[in-house]
C-alpha cells in the first residue's frame, strides 16, 4: 500500500510559500502535536484523574471542566514555543501576547463539547489562524475572511484532524503506530442539499418563527410540504457534527433563541464559528447566522456569540430566504417551499 503523506510533509510543502505560511505551518504543527497529547488524555478518561469534573466557569460563563483547563495549558504551551504573536482562548479572559515579531495570531477552543467527556462521547479542539494587522490589538477584530488557515481535531473512535489552508479541505487521521497524523481524505466536498439535520429540538419553544417553521417542515417529512423524510442527529459537540457533515453531508443549526443569554445563540464567533465556517465554505458548503454570512462578521469581543446555520449550501440559502421572506406564519406556504429541491411539493 502506498505510504500516506504525513502532516509534517504536508506542512513542509506549504511552509515554503511565504513568511505567513511558514509561521502558520509552525503553529499548525505545534497544535497538532498538542492535540495528540490531548487525545491520549481524553482516551484515558476517568483513569486520568477527574478529567470531566467541573472546576469553575470560564470568561464566557460556561462551566469549565478540568480537562478544558488542561487542554488549554497544553495548547498554550505548544504555541508559546511556536512563532505566534498573540493567542485567544475560550478558557482565558482576553488575548495573550507571545511574540509580537510574528505574522500570525491563533484563536482556539481547547476542548469543544466538554460536557460530553464524562459520557464518553466525542470532543474536540478548534483553531483559527489569522494574520496580524499593523495594530496587534486588532488581531481578533478582523472578519472571518481574514483567516489564513483553520482546523479542528475530533477525539472520537479515531483522532482526526480537519484542515484548510484556504485551498480546499483535507483530513488526517492519527496513526498510533508512529504517532503521526496521516492524510486520509483530500479536497472534501459537501453535497449542496441534504435529508439530515442537527438541532437541539428541546429548545423548540424558544426559537424564532423561521426556525420553528423550517424544522416543523423537516419533521413533517413526506406528508408535509417537504415531500421527503429526514434523519436527525444531535451530538452536543460541534466538531463531531461538523465532521459528520464533511463525511456524509447535512445541516447544523444552533440558532439564537429566547433563553436568557442566548439572544445570539450559544456558539462563539472567533474560535468556533469562524474556523468551522471557513472549513465548511472551503468544502463547498455555506455558514450563516440566517441573516448574514459568518465569514463576513468581525468580533467586537473575544467571547462574542453568534447563531450558526451551516452545511449543505442549498439548505443554508433556503433558511436565509425564509428569514428574508414575509410574515413567519405565511412562510410554510411561501412560494419557496414549492420551488426548492429541498422542499419538493
Ligand atoms: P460545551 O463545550 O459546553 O459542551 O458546549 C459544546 C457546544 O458549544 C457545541 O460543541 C455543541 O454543538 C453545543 O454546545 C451543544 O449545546 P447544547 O448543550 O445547548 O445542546
Amino acid at each position: 500500500m502506498s505510504e500516506r503523506q504525513s502532516l509534517k510533509e504536508y506542512l513542509k510543502q506549504y511552509s515554503q510559500a511565504d513568511a505567513s505560511a511558514w509561521h502558520a505551518a509552525g503553529a499548525i504543527g505545534a497544535i497538532a502535536k498538542a492535540c495528540i497529547q490531548i487525545s491520549y488524555i481524553t482516551a484515558d478518561g476517568a483513569l486520568s484523574a477527574s478529567a470531566g469534573a467541573a472546576c469553575g466557569t470560564n470568561a464566557g460563563g460556561d462551566v469549565q471542566k478540568e480537562l478544558d483547563v488542561r487542554a488549554d495549558a497544553i495548547i498554550r504551551s505548544a504555541l508559546t514555543e511556536a512563532h505566534v504573536a498573540i493567542l485567544a482562548s475560550e478558557e482565558a479572559d482576553g488575548p495573550q501576547t507571545i511574540d509580537p515579531s510574528s505574522r500570525i495570531g491563533v484563536a482556539f477552543d481547547p476542548l469543544d463539547g466538554s460536557s460530553n467527556i464524562e459520557v464518553n462521547m466525542a470532543v474536540g479542539t478548534i483553531f483559527s489562524i489569522v494574520p496580524v494587522p499593523d495594530d496587534l490589538r486588532r488581531t481578533f477584530r478582523q472578519s472571518g475572511t481574514a483567516q489564513i488557515a483553520a482546523g479542528f481535531v475530533v477525539y472520537g473512535p479515531q483522532t482526526s484532524l480537519v484542515l484548510t489552508l484556504g485551498k480546499g479541505v483535507d483530513i488526517f487521521a492519527l496513526d498510533r503506530a508512529d504517532g503521526e497524523f496521516k492524510l486520509i481524505r483530500r479536497n472534501v466536498r459537501i453535497p449542496p442539499d441534504t435529508a439530515e439535520f442537527a438541532i437541539n429540538l428541546s429548545n423548540r419553544r424558544h426559537w424564532d418563527p423561521v426556525v420553528r417553521v423550517f424544522i416543523d417542515q423537516c419533521l413533517a417529512g413526506e406528508e408535509g410540504v417537504l415531500g421527503k423524510d429526514f434523519n436527525m442527529r444531535w451530538i452536543g459537540s460541534l466538531v463531531a457534527e461538523a465532521y459528520r457533515i464533511l463525511t456524509r453531508g447535512g445541516l447544523f443549526l444552533y440558532p439564537a433563541d429566547a433563553r436568557a443569554g442566548y439572544s445570539d445563540g450559544r456558539l462563539r464567533l472567533l474560535y468556533e464559528a469562524h474556523p468551522i465556517a471557513f472549513i465548511i465554505e472551503q468544502a463547498g458548503g455555506a455558514a450563516s447566522t440566517g441573516r448574514a454570512r459568518i465569514l463576513d462578521l468581525a468580533a467586537d469581543t473575544v467571547h462574542q456569540r453568534t447563531p450558526l446555520i451551516m452545511g449543505a449550501s442549498d439548505d443554508v440559502r433556503f433558511v436565509e430566504n425564509l428569514y428574508a421572506s414575509p410574515e413567519p406564519n405565511d412562510r410554510a406556504k411561501a412560494p419557496l417551499f414549492a420551488h426548492r429541491g429541498f422542499f419538493r411539493v
